[in-house]
């Protein structure tokens, strides 16, 4: 047999590494970085060798299972076709649907949906037909502050500031920790190297974070702050800012408004008011203030830690008015938006926001989705519009969503769920039928989802690396045949799928790179994908707002000023407070089952500072239980100085000891959920995202 070489993105995480895979007949025989590739130039990271892991797993379905109960009422696995797997759940998704009304169904979508672009560009095949409010997905325990401040600020959920970290001087980073996560919303392989050089050239990395984490440890300076504190420490370099006349919005002046009645609302915001509470001295903040304001480009970013917590969207918007008034929004070496080949801007609606809400809670929605923390409620009150179906796809939000326990139970009680997942794991094994799609090596690959959010402008396609096994289905076919047989169910014309391929193909030859007759036939020619080079100023002709002006008195955010007020004049509780905790071999819940991934020191540990153990009488290495309102779990603690005093830190994703999951490596290595004990209840009143970081516990010996 011959060896080939193949050309490929690596789909795990965002920073989107371009491989090089060397097969021989159905074996991987290598995977390395592809140092042709403009954006990642060679480098990856540890997980890159999980795609010959799945792609080979003995766990990873082929076929679609139904559960069958027997007469004792226990319950197993069927392998079953791809008709009858179709076939039934088109006819129990109409059939639920139209007696109980639309809203029967419930929808959740997971992470890797994005990273997959025939599932971004063919859902909506079979969601057309059922346009349930009921629908969630992972955004709500992750980003949807962002996109919640780029619809206010910007006019389009998908208009993201991007760190142009290879040109900053100044890169003040809240809540982050790419060098473990690779980034996020923020696609930026090899990113040690880029804060190496800023470093080099003279610049500076500052971080601010309750942990001091693998990034902590190459910045130029770090700041432990309490968990949940943020907005007081942002408003505080804000106020520093207007007070010391240090605001100068420079290129952004002429159709910037509102900065006024800004600087007069957050005026009571002092860096002195904040530093109880924060743990970051005024002397500090006013420091860190000043020189991010005179640094000629300069970033603020922030992430996870202040996006999924009490305050995100406050947060985000903080920091966008601060990159706003110091003029480093639009500008090289500042926060820069992107011009993907394929534009998602121009492709898809702006987004919006409250209006419907949740039945039980009154959350509001965005972009047409429910915070995800409401799904359980859903499903378990009675009442019209009571979730009875679930569809999921690429999600487990029994690990992912807070108070997850109490969403297991809840799914027990659905009437029928299918899954659209290539494991039995703890959310799939309550689906009636699941439905695997191809490995990733056996489709094609377009990075529609980050080509968006990249450090340079670069537009790669590639070629599924195997022949797809006889009698399998992408993940877009399988939309495509349950939305035709959806369609004909309710009387209407089944309609011809495309390939997602084709509508790339359109999209690029209709995109912003029109005119250097960019299209599928030309990325096909460069594998290692093409540079279409640093990203530029493109205010204000991209903004999507009324009149193309950046209006920064959002109402909004500025109301919720009086929330973290309140909360801040209240004594303050003794309680710790949890944060989570990734790391590189590890992807949220399902790189488990991954022998090499996985090998070695169980990272599913509590860490405590020391400080704080011994008053409870807990040992470095015992059991301890951490207790919330929600739940509690048991598990190992590590006494260790790099947790604030006050904060434990346990990481997501964990928990793979439930009954009836099928994933034989992670079961060796469960851990716990950390969701059992976030709760469903601590969200960001404004937003609706899940507060996953800062939940209040107690920690004692088990
Ligand atoms: N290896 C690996 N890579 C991943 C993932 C993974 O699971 N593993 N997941 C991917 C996904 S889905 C995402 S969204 C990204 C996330 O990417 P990042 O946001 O870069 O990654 P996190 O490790 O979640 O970083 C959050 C940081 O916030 C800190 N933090 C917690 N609470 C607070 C707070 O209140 N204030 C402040 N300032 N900091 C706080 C935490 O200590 C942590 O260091 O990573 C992606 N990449
Ligand atoms: N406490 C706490 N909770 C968190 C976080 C945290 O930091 N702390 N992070 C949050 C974040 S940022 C995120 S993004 C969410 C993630 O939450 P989810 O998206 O709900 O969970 P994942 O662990 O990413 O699960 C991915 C699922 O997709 C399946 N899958 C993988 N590839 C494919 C594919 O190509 N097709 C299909 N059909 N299925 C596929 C996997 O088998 C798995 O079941 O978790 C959130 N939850
Ligand atoms: S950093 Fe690692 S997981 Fe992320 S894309 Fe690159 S190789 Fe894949
Ligand atoms: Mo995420």
């Amino acid at each position: 047999m011959s060896r080939q070489r193949h050309y490929r993105a690596c789909h795990l995480c965002e920073a989107i590494c371009g491989l090089v895979i060397e097969t021989e007949g159905e074996q991987v025989i290598s995977i390395k970085g592809d140092k042709d590739d403009p954006l990642s130039r060679g480098h990856i990271c540890p997980k890159a060798v999980a795609l010959k892991d799945i792609h080979e797993d003995p766990d990873r379905l082929r076929r679609p299972v139904k559960r069958v109960v027997n007469n004792a009422g226990q319950h197993s696995w069927e392998e079953i076709s791809w008709e009858e797997a179709l076939d039934t759940t088109a006819r129990r998704l109409v059939e639920i649907t139209q007696r109980d009304g639309i809203n029967a169904l419930g929808i959740y979508l997971g992470n890797p949906t994005v990273h997959n672009y025939g599932m971004m560009t063919h859902q909506g095949n079979l969601f057309r037909h059922l346009r349930t409010n009921n629908r969630f997905s992972a955004t709500s325990v992750d980003q949807l502050p962002h996109h919640l401040v780029s619809l206010w600020l910007f006019g389009h959920k998908s208009l993201f500031p991007i760190p142009d970290i290879d040109r900053t001087d100044y890169f003040l980073m809240l809540g982050a920790n790419p060098i473990a996560s690779n980034g996020s919303i923020w696609t930026v392989p090899d990113v040690k190297k880029r804060i190496k050089a800023l470093q080099a050239r003279g610049g500076k990395l500052v971080l601010i974070d309750p942990r001091r984490t693998e990034t902590a440890e190459i910045a130029s300076e770090h700041h432990f702050i309490s968990p949940g504190t943020d907005a007081l420490f942002l408003l505080a370099v804000l106020n520093t800012i207007f007070s010391e006349d240090l605001a100068r919005p420079r290129q952004l002046a002429g159709f910037t408004t509102g900065l006024e009645e800004v600087a007069l609302d957050i005026a009571q915001f002092t860096p002195e008011f904040a530093e109880p509470h924060t743990g970051i001295s005024a002397e500090d903040t006013r420091r860190i203030a000043r020189e991010l304001a005179q640094a000629e480009a300069a970033i603020c970013y922030g992430r996870m830690g202040v996006s999924t917590q009490a305050y995100g969207a406050l947060n985000q918007w903080l920091i966008q008015i601060i990159n706003i008034a110091t003029g480093n929004l639009d500008r090289p070496g500042g926060s820069m938006f992107t011009l993907p080949a394929v534009d998602q801007v121009s492709n898809i609606s702006p987004g919006g926001f409250a209006r419907h809400h949740s039945r039980v809670r009154g959350l509001p929605e965005f972009d047409r989705e429910l915070p995800a923390a409401a799904m359980a409620e859903e499903i378990t009150t009675p009442g019209e519009g009571q979730v009875r179906a679930l569809f999921t796809g690429a999600g487990n939000p029994v690990l992912s969503t807070p108070n997850g326990r109490q969403l297991d139970e809840a799914l027990g009680q659905l009437e029928f769920m299918v899954s659209l997942d290539p494991y039995l794991n703890e959310t799939t094994r309550h689906a009636d039928i699941i439905l695997p799609p191809t490995s990733p090596l056996e489709h094609d690959h377009y990075d529609l989802g980050f080509h968006i959010n990249s450090i340079r402008n670069t537009a790669r396609f590639n070629e599924p690396v195997f022949t797809p096994a006889a009698g399998s289905l992408h993940d877009w076919e399988i939309f495509g045949e349950l939305g035709n047989r959806v369609a004909v169910l309710l009387g209407l014309e089944p309609q011809p799928v495309q390939p997602p391929s084709r509508m790339i193909d359109l999209g690029l030859q209709s995109g912003p790179y029109r005119e250097q007759n960019l299209s599928l036939a030309k990325l096909r020619e460069h594998p290692s994908g093409i540079d279409l080079g640093p990203l530029q100023s493109q205010l204000p002709a991209r903004l999507r707002t009324r009149d193309s002006m950046l209006r920064c008195n959002t109402p909004e955010p500025l109301a919720d000023l009086e929330r973290l007020r309140h909360e801040f004049n209240q004594p303050q509780h003794g309680l710790l407070k949890l944060i989570g905790r990734r790391h590189v071999r590890s992807n949220n819940s399902w790189m488990h089952n991954y022998h090499r991934l996985v090998k070695g020191k169980n990272r599913c540990s509590l860490l405590m500072h020391p400080g704080d153990m011994v008053p409870r009488d807990i040992q470095d290495g015992a059991e301890v239980t951490i207790s919330s309102r929600a739940g509690s779990v048991q598990v190992r603690v590590e006494s260790c100085e790099d947790v604030m005093p006050g904060v434990v830190s346990l990481p997501h994703g964990y928990g793979h000891n439930r009954a009836g999951i099928r994933m034989e490596v992670a079961r060796k290595h469960a851990g716990v959920s950390c969701n059992d004990i976030t709760d469903e209840l601590a969200l960001d009143a404004l937003s609706g995202n899940a507060a996953v970081n800062g939940v209040l516990v107690s920690v004692a010996p088990a």
